[in-house]
Protein backbone atom coordinates (compact mmCIF):
# COMPACT_ATOMS: atom_id res chain seq x y z
CA UNK A 1 0.00 0.00 0.00
CA UNK A 2 1.71 3.40 -1.07
CA UNK A 3 1.60 5.70 1.73
CA UNK A 4 -0.63 8.93 2.03
CA UNK A 5 2.50 11.74 2.89
CA UNK A 6 1.75 15.22 3.45
CA UNK A 7 5.31 17.59 3.23
CA UNK A 8 4.85 20.50 5.26
CA UNK A 9 7.67 22.70 4.69
CA UNK A 10 8.11 21.83 0.97
CA UNK A 11 9.21 24.65 -0.34
CA UNK A 12 12.67 25.08 1.27
CA UNK A 13 15.82 23.61 0.62
CA UNK A 14 15.28 20.23 1.17
CA UNK A 15 11.52 20.03 1.15
CA UNK A 16 11.66 20.97 -2.43
CA UNK A 17 13.37 17.95 -3.54
CA UNK A 18 11.82 15.59 -1.09
CA UNK A 19 8.53 16.75 -3.21
CA UNK A 20 10.15 16.05 -6.25
CA UNK A 21 11.56 12.67 -5.23
CA UNK A 22 8.81 11.35 -3.27
CA UNK A 23 6.28 12.11 -5.71
CA UNK A 24 8.78 10.30 -8.50
CA UNK A 25 8.08 7.21 -6.04
CA UNK A 26 4.52 7.87 -4.46
CA UNK A 27 2.88 9.65 -8.00
CA UNK A 28 1.45 13.12 -7.78
CA UNK A 29 -2.01 12.13 -6.04
CA UNK A 30 -0.46 11.13 -2.67
CA UNK A 31 2.02 13.67 -1.69
CA UNK A 32 0.89 16.68 -0.71
CA UNK A 33 3.27 19.43 -0.68
CA UNK A 34 2.31 22.25 1.72
CA UNK A 35 3.90 25.70 2.36
CA UNK A 36 3.40 29.05 4.78
CA UNK A 37 4.03 31.10 1.25
CA UNK A 38 1.75 31.31 -1.36
CA UNK A 39 4.36 32.55 -3.64
CA UNK A 40 6.25 29.60 -3.26
CA UNK A 41 3.29 27.49 -5.06
CA UNK A 42 5.35 27.22 -8.52
CA UNK A 43 7.98 24.88 -6.21
CA UNK A 44 5.76 22.56 -5.77
CA UNK A 45 3.74 22.39 -9.16
CA UNK A 46 2.67 19.82 -11.04
CA UNK A 47 1.37 18.22 -7.71
CA UNK A 48 -1.76 18.97 -4.66
CA UNK A 49 -0.60 22.02 -2.62
CA UNK A 50 -1.84 23.46 0.34
CA UNK A 51 -0.82 26.80 2.42
CA UNK A 52 0.18 25.40 5.70
CA UNK A 53 1.38 27.33 8.68
CA UNK A 54 3.08 24.61 10.37
CA UNK A 55 2.24 26.27 14.05
CA UNK A 56 -1.46 26.00 13.77
CA UNK A 57 -2.50 22.67 14.39
CA UNK A 58 -6.22 23.47 13.18
CA UNK A 59 -4.81 23.50 9.32
CA UNK A 60 -2.50 20.58 9.60
CA UNK A 61 -5.05 18.64 11.11
CA UNK A 62 -7.61 20.03 8.58
CA UNK A 63 -5.22 18.69 5.44
CA UNK A 64 -4.47 15.19 7.02
CA UNK A 65 -8.16 14.56 7.66
CA UNK A 66 -9.05 16.11 3.57
CA UNK A 67 -6.66 14.00 1.85
CA UNK A 68 -6.19 11.17 4.24
CA UNK A 69 -2.60 11.51 5.29
CA UNK A 70 -1.04 8.85 7.00
CA UNK A 71 2.98 10.11 6.82
CA UNK A 72 4.24 13.52 7.90
CA UNK A 73 7.61 14.83 6.98
CA UNK A 74 7.87 17.96 8.91
CA UNK A 75 10.52 20.06 6.96
CA UNK A 76 10.11 23.54 8.26
CA UNK A 77 12.23 24.99 10.66
CA UNK A 78 14.20 28.29 11.52
CA UNK A 79 17.79 27.37 11.17
CA UNK A 80 20.93 28.05 13.05
CA UNK A 81 21.91 31.74 11.85
CA UNK A 82 18.52 32.86 11.62
CA UNK A 83 17.10 31.50 15.46
CA UNK A 84 20.49 33.63 16.71
CA UNK A 85 18.55 37.00 15.65
CA UNK A 86 14.90 35.54 16.50
CA UNK A 87 15.28 32.68 19.45
CA UNK A 88 11.52 33.10 20.72
CA UNK A 89 10.40 32.50 17.14
CA UNK A 90 12.78 29.66 16.21
CA UNK A 91 11.83 27.89 19.40
CA UNK A 92 8.60 29.03 18.95
CA UNK A 93 8.55 27.46 15.26
CA UNK A 94 10.62 24.71 15.84
CA UNK A 95 9.13 22.76 18.95
CA UNK A 96 4.76 23.74 18.42
CA UNK A 97 5.34 22.31 14.64
CA UNK A 98 6.96 19.62 16.32
CA UNK A 99 4.31 18.99 18.76
CA UNK A 100 1.35 19.11 16.82
CA UNK A 101 2.99 16.59 14.14
CA UNK A 102 3.47 13.98 17.23
CA UNK A 103 0.46 14.55 18.79
CA UNK A 104 -1.57 13.51 15.31
CA UNK A 105 0.55 10.38 15.39
CA UNK A 106 -0.29 10.07 18.98
CA UNK A 107 -3.72 10.50 18.55
CA UNK A 108 -3.99 8.21 15.39
CA UNK A 109 -4.50 10.65 12.48
CA UNK A 110 -1.26 9.30 11.27
CA UNK A 111 0.89 6.40 11.44
CA UNK A 112 4.07 7.61 10.84
CA UNK A 113 6.70 11.32 11.52
CA UNK A 114 9.86 12.47 9.60
CA UNK A 115 11.20 15.02 11.67
CA UNK A 116 15.00 16.18 11.25
CA UNK A 117 17.83 16.60 13.33
CA UNK A 118 20.46 18.50 13.04
CA UNK A 119 24.78 18.24 13.68
CA UNK A 120 23.57 21.44 15.58
CA UNK A 121 22.69 18.88 18.87
CA UNK A 122 26.31 19.00 19.24
CA UNK A 123 28.11 21.97 21.11
CA UNK A 124 31.77 23.04 21.83
CA UNK A 125 31.99 20.25 24.65
CA UNK A 126 31.58 17.47 22.18
CA UNK A 127 33.90 15.40 20.96
CA UNK A 128 34.64 17.32 17.32
CA UNK A 129 36.59 14.60 15.13
CA UNK A 130 34.28 11.32 14.65
CA UNK A 131 31.90 12.44 17.47
CA UNK A 132 29.86 9.44 18.48
CA UNK A 133 26.20 8.45 17.94
CA UNK A 134 26.01 9.14 22.11
CA UNK A 135 27.53 11.95 23.47
CA UNK A 136 27.60 15.17 25.09
CA UNK A 137 24.95 17.30 23.54
CA UNK A 138 25.31 20.82 25.27
CA UNK A 139 23.99 23.17 21.80
CA UNK A 140 25.02 26.73 21.87
CA UNK A 141 22.34 27.65 19.31
CA UNK A 142 18.79 28.47 19.89
CA UNK A 143 18.12 26.43 16.38
CA UNK A 144 20.70 23.60 18.91
CA UNK A 145 18.90 23.42 21.60
CA UNK A 146 15.08 22.90 19.42
CA UNK A 147 17.04 19.99 18.16
CA UNK A 148 18.58 18.62 21.11
CA UNK A 149 15.29 18.95 22.73
CA UNK A 150 13.08 17.94 19.68
CA UNK A 151 14.87 14.52 19.97
CA UNK A 152 14.18 13.57 23.35
CA UNK A 153 10.58 14.28 22.45
CA UNK A 154 11.07 12.16 19.88
CA UNK A 155 11.85 9.30 21.76
CA UNK A 156 9.13 10.10 24.39
CA UNK A 157 6.40 9.89 21.69
CA UNK A 158 7.61 6.51 20.42
CA UNK A 159 8.49 5.16 23.61
CA UNK A 160 5.36 6.46 25.80
CA UNK A 161 2.57 6.14 22.47
CA UNK A 162 4.57 4.04 20.28
CA UNK A 163 4.28 6.98 17.70
CA UNK A 164 6.49 5.91 14.35
CA UNK A 165 8.73 8.76 14.56
CA UNK A 166 12.28 8.92 12.63
CA UNK A 167 15.12 11.39 12.49
CA UNK A 168 18.20 12.04 10.81
CA UNK A 169 20.91 14.75 12.10
CA UNK A 170 21.59 16.41 8.74
CA UNK A 171 25.10 18.19 8.17
CA UNK A 172 25.45 20.91 5.68
CA UNK A 173 23.03 20.13 2.51
CA UNK A 174 24.51 21.22 -0.58
CA UNK A 175 22.15 21.14 -3.86
CA UNK A 176 21.64 23.78 -6.82
CA UNK A 177 17.59 23.53 -7.11
CA UNK A 178 16.65 25.67 -4.10
CA UNK A 179 18.81 27.79 -2.23
CA UNK A 180 19.38 27.00 1.51
CA UNK A 181 18.05 30.28 4.34
CA UNK A 182 19.20 30.60 7.11
CA UNK A 183 22.16 28.77 8.25
CA UNK A 184 25.42 28.27 8.87
CA UNK A 185 26.61 25.98 6.32
CA UNK A 186 24.94 27.73 3.68
CA UNK A 187 28.08 29.61 2.41
CA UNK A 188 28.93 26.11 0.74
CA UNK A 189 26.17 26.51 -1.40
CA UNK A 190 26.66 29.75 -2.01
CA UNK A 191 30.39 29.80 -2.72
CA UNK A 192 29.05 27.58 -5.74
CA UNK A 193 26.60 30.07 -7.23
CA UNK A 194 29.24 33.00 -6.80
CA UNK A 195 31.84 31.08 -8.58
CA UNK A 196 29.61 30.26 -11.73
CA UNK A 197 28.24 34.30 -12.05
CA UNK A 198 31.32 36.03 -10.69
CA UNK A 199 34.07 33.98 -10.04
CA UNK A 200 34.53 35.00 -6.66
CA UNK A 201 33.31 34.61 -3.18
CA UNK A 202 33.71 36.54 0.34
CA UNK A 203 33.46 33.63 2.97
CA UNK A 204 31.22 34.63 5.91
CA UNK A 205 33.90 31.50 7.69
CA UNK A 206 37.47 31.10 8.09
CA UNK A 207 39.46 28.91 5.73
CA UNK A 208 40.14 26.26 7.89
CA UNK A 209 36.55 26.00 9.76
CA UNK A 210 36.04 22.07 8.58
CA UNK A 211 31.98 21.20 8.86
CA UNK A 212 30.83 18.00 8.03
CA UNK A 213 28.64 17.72 4.65
CA UNK A 214 26.21 16.33 2.39
CA UNK A 215 25.09 16.74 -1.43
CA UNK A 216 21.55 16.86 -1.68
CA UNK A 217 20.88 13.45 -3.44
CA UNK A 218 21.91 11.59 -0.58
CA UNK A 219 20.05 13.39 2.21
CA UNK A 220 16.90 12.51 0.15
CA UNK A 221 18.25 9.19 -0.27
CA UNK A 222 18.81 8.62 3.58
CA UNK A 223 15.34 10.44 4.24
CA UNK A 224 13.68 8.11 1.72
CA UNK A 225 15.88 5.11 3.16
CA UNK A 226 14.96 5.55 6.87
CA UNK A 227 11.20 6.02 6.40
CA UNK A 228 10.86 3.07 4.39
CA UNK A 229 13.03 0.97 6.91
CA UNK A 230 11.35 -1.52 8.41
CA UNK A 231 9.89 -0.55 12.12
CA UNK A 232 12.24 -2.89 14.07
CA UNK A 233 14.93 -1.71 11.87
CA UNK A 234 15.00 1.65 13.47
CA UNK A 235 16.75 1.04 16.83
CA UNK A 236 17.00 4.89 17.68
CA UNK A 237 13.77 6.90 17.96
CA UNK A 238 15.61 10.21 18.85
CA UNK A 239 18.10 10.87 16.07
CA UNK A 240 20.63 8.99 14.24
CA UNK A 241 23.97 10.98 13.39
CA UNK A 242 24.45 10.86 9.39
CA UNK A 243 27.85 11.69 7.63
CA UNK A 244 28.87 11.91 4.19
CA UNK A 245 32.00 14.52 3.94
CA UNK A 246 33.71 16.82 5.93
CA UNK A 247 35.88 20.00 4.39
CA UNK A 248 36.89 23.31 5.08
CA UNK A 249 35.83 26.25 2.42
CA UNK A 250 39.84 26.30 0.93
CA UNK A 251 39.20 22.85 0.25
CA UNK A 252 36.01 23.82 -1.57
CA UNK A 253 37.81 26.40 -3.07
CA UNK A 254 40.42 24.40 -4.55
CA UNK A 255 37.98 22.19 -5.71
CA UNK A 256 36.25 24.35 -7.83
CA UNK A 257 39.60 25.99 -9.19
CA UNK A 258 40.33 22.81 -10.76
CA UNK A 259 37.29 24.08 -12.65
CA UNK A 260 37.26 27.77 -12.44
CA UNK A 261 41.48 28.07 -12.42
CA UNK A 262 40.54 32.36 -11.95
CA UNK A 263 38.10 32.02 -9.03
CA UNK A 264 38.92 33.59 -5.97
CA UNK A 265 38.10 33.50 -2.30
CA UNK A 266 38.77 36.07 0.20
CA UNK A 267 37.19 35.34 4.10
CA UNK A 268 35.29 37.74 6.70
CA UNK A 269 34.11 35.63 9.31
CA UNK A 270 31.24 36.72 10.82
CA UNK A 271 29.18 35.98 13.70
CA UNK A 272 28.41 32.75 11.92
CA UNK A 273 31.63 31.70 13.23
CA UNK A 274 31.30 31.15 16.47
CA UNK A 275 28.50 28.50 15.41
CA UNK A 276 30.54 26.44 13.09
CA UNK A 277 33.34 26.43 15.52
CA UNK A 278 30.73 24.80 18.10
CA UNK A 279 29.94 22.03 15.55
CA UNK A 280 31.95 19.08 15.21
CA UNK A 281 34.35 18.39 12.02
CA UNK A 282 33.37 14.73 11.38
CA UNK A 283 30.48 12.64 12.26
CA UNK A 284 30.81 8.76 13.48
CA UNK A 285 27.02 7.44 11.35
CA UNK A 286 28.00 3.84 12.48
CA UNK A 287 24.47 3.31 13.46
CA UNK A 288 22.80 4.69 10.35
CA UNK A 289 25.06 2.70 8.34
CA UNK A 290 24.57 -0.95 10.77
CA UNK A 291 20.37 -0.53 11.20
CA UNK A 292 19.81 0.48 7.95
CA UNK A 293 22.23 0.28 5.89
CA UNK A 294 22.90 4.13 5.02
CA UNK A 295 25.68 4.60 2.58
CA UNK A 296 26.57 7.95 0.66
CA UNK A 297 27.79 8.34 -2.69
CA UNK A 298 29.25 11.79 -3.70
CA UNK A 299 33.20 12.52 -2.32
CA UNK A 300 33.44 16.59 -2.78
CA UNK A 301 34.81 16.12 -6.23
CA UNK A 302 31.80 14.41 -7.51
CA UNK A 303 29.85 17.36 -5.91
CA UNK A 304 31.58 20.33 -7.24
CA UNK A 305 31.20 19.14 -10.32
CA UNK A 306 27.75 18.18 -10.59
CA UNK A 307 27.30 21.77 -8.62
CA UNK A 308 29.37 23.87 -11.57
CA UNK A 309 27.50 21.88 -14.25
CA UNK A 310 24.04 22.27 -13.17
CA UNK A 311 24.67 25.85 -12.30
CA UNK A 312 25.81 26.58 -15.18
CA UNK A 313 23.23 25.02 -17.56
CA UNK A 314 20.80 26.95 -15.63
CA UNK A 315 22.37 30.53 -16.05
CA UNK A 316 23.24 29.60 -19.80
C1 LIG B 1 22.40 25.14 9.51
O1 LIG B 1 23.51 25.51 9.08
O2 LIG B 1 21.78 25.76 10.39
C2 LIG B 1 21.81 23.87 8.96
C3 LIG B 1 22.16 22.67 9.79
C4 LIG B 1 23.54 22.17 9.83
O3 LIG B 1 21.30 22.11 10.41
N1 LIG B 1 22.23 23.67 7.61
Amino acid sequence: MKPKILIIGACGQIGSELTFKLRSIYGNDNVIASDINPANLDIAKPGLFEIIDAQDYASIKACVEKYNIDTIYLMAAMLSATGEKFPMKAWDLNMNSLFHVLNLAKDKFIKQVFWPSSIAVFGPTTPSENTPQHTITEPTTVYGITKQVGERWCEYYNQKYGVDVRSLRYPGIISWKTQPGGGTTDYAVEIYHKAVSQKKYDCFLSENTKLPMMFMDDAIKATIDIMSADAKAIKLRSSYNLAAISFTPKEVAQSIKQHIPDFKISYTPDYRQDIANSWPKSINDAAAREDWNWKHDFSLQDITKEMLFQLNKKCN
